[in-house]
């Protein structure tokens, strides 16, 4: 009986410490006692800045409960881990996202009125996480809220930059890169944890010595920094796991330093070691193409092998030797850029805990998978062997080993094919004599599986991309199709839009089990529901309108139509052909009689993204978009009818308000070159209807939402190479090819500079096809204008929409991910 009424009373107390810590008035303590404690200001007297800081830290106190809580159920339990390893985390903002997902907002909402704030406000003070580039490294974060919902027990492992992806500035319509100094005023949401840290070894020589008969390798560094672990919790939704993204900054490293002060320059040898701390210091911002340069081959290294340390230490705690490893861990390689983490598990596994070649290698290739984001040729790292030499001269060796063992089984399994084994070599004989390192084929020899993202790029991957290697190994290759979190991409970004789908419903459920919203399916033709839904869509659509005016100046009505297509900037995603669209559109238009204009569904034409810095096409197409919006905005006799829009510095915060107002989205590439896309499913999931080609998940949301909820266009993905030899015999639509006159002969100024983009698309050139899919968008566009005339029909594609969108989730993306590549299982932290 005692022992009855003790467990009562324990539950008694964990209800009451629940309820003592969300009410109202505690909450204003623990928000008030941050601004005087941690922030060290008056408690009387803090400005939005301060609050937002302040509940940040009240609500990173929870965080850190909850993620001890967890961290230690794992550690008690010991289930198989996964590691997410990844170059890039796009997390955008932390503090709506805490606040939903510990359930919570109302009582913050209520405490912060109280006290004079008003919490929406104080969102806005919170600046971007963007240690990413676009899709690779958003999807990631998208990875972590599911794996965190899911109760999976895994962590990312990342780099923590202190310039995150740059802030993009327009003057006079062209791209300016400003840097992004986002932890300014510091970061409430990460842990540092000085106790965590590693050396990382670079340069220097490789001695070997004979050991009882065997050969030792001993890597005597050149150089060595220290990485520092910060810790970022993430909280699932409704549940207590919170699981951990760790990531790494660059320190000098204290060992090393004895020897550099014997020189005798104190001073510069201070210098020299506070150098070492740039080495995390910027991502960068030039996705697909990091070749050859030396400071991200050390950053690649110093985050991957911080990370294998890691996580061999908190293997070793519980395990005497590797026999269990594989059992007990898995990696997910984020593209090819941690492939180094290969030789460098084979490293420590040889060279510090003294294993054997071939039981390494057992290990190794089976604790890896890899997963391949984009087909462009130029984002398949390549690095010199010269350089890795230099600079991991230990990794070097092995490389070459892992390749010759290789090329030893091919032969066993193929005979003497000099041909395939120098395509399938890892190391390239590069043109001049250069030899290169092909990082993607050592992630793929070293890995258990490979896999896409999206079923027609799977199926891309194993056809061309790393087609001898799905002949050789069927079995390693998979299709993974991407997902988006619908927490942060519907039910957070777009509150109204959540609050009709769970009235309707009956239930808040399907956020964490998106198929439900198959459901909605039947009020598709319901007027009461279609009044709703349309309320839904103005309320949002106004404030994403709001924010355009105010980011622009211009003003934008929200009776249009508003067309958005935001994504990073490049010839392949084909925001040209938006913009030849445009021009299209309003040239016809200047051709109206008043009386025909007025008919005509006025829109409003959104484009936002960001260029490489040093990629001089897309930034051309950026003052291309901007300057047709200055001579079309300006012209009184069209605007009412057409306006021409780019906004500034597109990320994360602004894409949670473009999307849910936005009506129609477009992601146009040319079918066969976007893996995936997951902007698609983030405007699907907000009942945005899609223009669109075959191409990545457009294929599968066609499948899911049916093809007559869209509007496709264009060429499929089997047509392209044949339609790229025929380029040379093209005979252009003459729609087209005045649209390019228009542009050459000065309508929009500065026909100069935009001489090399016409050029880029004129006959003969035109790689991306544009001239081939004009005709076909140019009707598809004037069926998204009869379609939008349409009220109910128009209302009923976007409710299936968003119906279709279950597959989309990320949590079933990773679900898949758990079952058929990694093998991990849900480990449910109870309830405290
Ligand atoms: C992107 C792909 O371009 C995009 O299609 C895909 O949805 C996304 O990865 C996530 O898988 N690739 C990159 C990159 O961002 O840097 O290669």
């Amino acid at each position: 009986a005692t022992k009855a009424s003790s467990k009562n009373k324990a539950l008694l107390y964990s209800l009451l410490d629940t309820y003592i810590q969300n009410d109202v008035l505690s909450i204003e303590e623990s928000i008030v006692s941050h601004v005087e404690y941690t922030l060290a200001r008056n408690r009387y007297n803090f400005d939005d800045l301060e609050a937002y800081q302040a509940t940040a830290y009240s609500l990173r106190d929870r965080l850190i409960q909850a993620w001890n809580d967890t961290q230690q159920y794992f550690k008690d339990f010991d289930p198989k881990r996964v590691y997410y390893m990844s170059m890039e985390f796009l997390m955008g903002r932390s503090l709506t996202n805490a606040l939903n997902n510990l359930a919570v907002v109302n009582q913050y909402t209520e405490a912060l009125r109280e006290m004079g704030y008003n919490l929406e406000e104080l969102v806005e003070q919170e600046r971007d996480a963007a240690l990413g580039n676009g899709g690779l490294g958003r999807l990631a974060a998208c990875f972590l809220d599911s794996m965190a919902s899911l109760n999976l027990p895994a962590w990312g492992y990342g780099l923590r930059y202190q310039y995150g992806m740059f802030r993009q500035l327009l003057v006079d319509g062209f791209q300016h890169e400003q840097p992004d100094y986002w932890l300014n005023f510091g970061n409430p949401w990460e842990i540092e944890r000085l106790n965590v840290g590693y050396s990382i070894k670079f340069y220097g020589h490789v001695s070997v010595q004979e050991e009882g008969g065997r050969q030792v390798f001993k890597w005597v560094p050149g150089e060595s920094v220290s990485a520092v672990a910060y810790d970022n919790p993430i909280p699932g939704f409704q549940t207590n796991n919170t699981i951990n993204l760790r990531l790494w900054a660059a320190k000098p490293d204290r060992e090393f330093d004895l020897q550099a002060f014997n020189t005798g320059d104190y001073v510069q040898a201070i210098l020299a070691r506070q150098r070492a701390e740039t080495l995390s210091s910027v991502l960068y911002p030039d996705d697909r193409t990091y070749q050859g340069k030396e400071l991200r081959l050390k950053q690649q290294h110093f985050f991957v092998s911080a990370t294998m340390q890691d996580v061999i230490r908190r293997y070793r705690e519980t395990h005497d030797d590797f026999e269990a490893f594989p059992d007990k861990v898995a990696f997910q390689l984020n593209d090819t850029h941690p492939s180094i983490a290969v030789p460098e598990l084979m490293r420590l596994l040889m060279d510090e805990h003294s294993l054997g070649w071939t039981r390494a290698w057992e290990i190794t290739s089976q604790v890896f998978a890899f997963t391949n984001h984009t087909v462009l040729p130029e984002a398949l790292e390549r690095w010199p062997i010269s350089l890795v030499q230099k600079l991991l001269p230990r990794h070097m060796q092995i490389i070459y080993d892992i390749n010759w063992r290789f090329l030893q089984q091919l032969r066993e399994k193929v005979g003497e094919d000099l041909e395939l084994m120098s395509r399938m070599s890892i190391i390239e004989e590069g043109e001049r004599g250069e030899k290169l390192v092909r990082m993607a084929y050592l992630a793929v020899v070293a890995s258990h599986t490979v896999n896409g993202v999206a079923a027609i790029h799977s199926d891309i991957i194993r056809n061309s991309v790393f087609k001898d290697f799905a002949d050789l190994w069927p079995h390693k290759f998979q299709n993974k199709t991407n997902g988006v979190t619908p927490r942060r991409w519907l039910a957070f970004c777009n509150p109204p839009l959540r609050a009709l789908i769970s009235r309707t419903l009956g239930t808040e459920s399907w956020i964490n089990n998106l198929t439900e919203l198959t459901a909605l399916r039947e009020h598709a033709d319901n007027p009461t529901f279609q009044e709703e839904w349309q309320e839904v869509k103005r309320t949002a659509k106004a404030a994403a309108c709001r924010k355009i005016t105010a980011l622009t100046g211009t003003e934008v009505s929200s009776e249009a139509m508003l067309d958005i297509q935001v994504k990073r900037i490049h010839e392949y995603k084909r925001q040209l052909l938006n913009v030849l669209g445009i021009i299209h559109r309003y040239d016809a238009l200047k051709k109206m009689s008043p009386e025909e204009r007025s008919k005509v569904v006025p829109r409003v034409c959104v484009i936002g993204g960001k260029a490489a810095p040093g990629y001089e096409q897309a930034k051309r197409i950026i003052k291309l978009i901007t300057a047709v919006g200055v001579t079309i905005n300006g012209d009184k006799e069209t605007s009412d009818m057409l306006k021409v829009v780019f906004v500034p510095d597109y990320n994360v915060s602004l894409a949670e308000v473009l999307i849910p107002g936005s009506d129609v989205s477009q992601h146009i590439s040319t079918a066969g070159t976007e893996a995936s896309g997951t902007g698609n499913m983030k405007f699907a999931m907000n009942g945005s209807l899609i223009i669109g080609t075959m191409d990545g998940a457009n294929v599968e949301i066609a499948d899911e939402i049916g093809e007559d909820n869209m509007f496709i266009f264009g060429h499929r993905a089997h047509e392209i190479a044949d339609l790229r030899k025929q380029r040379a015999s093209l005979k252009p639509d003459p729609r087209f090819l005045h649209v390019l006159d228009l542009i050459r002969q000065g309508t929009f100024g500065w026909e100069d500079f935009f001489e090399p983009l016409v050029e880029s698309i004129t006959t003969g050139g035109d790689f991306y096809l544009l001239a081939n899919d004009f005709p076909s968008y140019i009707a598809v566009q004037e069926e998204v204008d009869r379609a939008f005339q349409d009220k109910a029909r128009w209302t009923r594609m976007s409710i299936n929409s968003v119906a279709g969108c279950g597959w989309f989730s990320s949590d079933r993306t990773i679900s898949e991910y758990a079952k058929e590549i990694w093998n991990v299982e849900p480990c449910i932290v109870p309830a405290p």
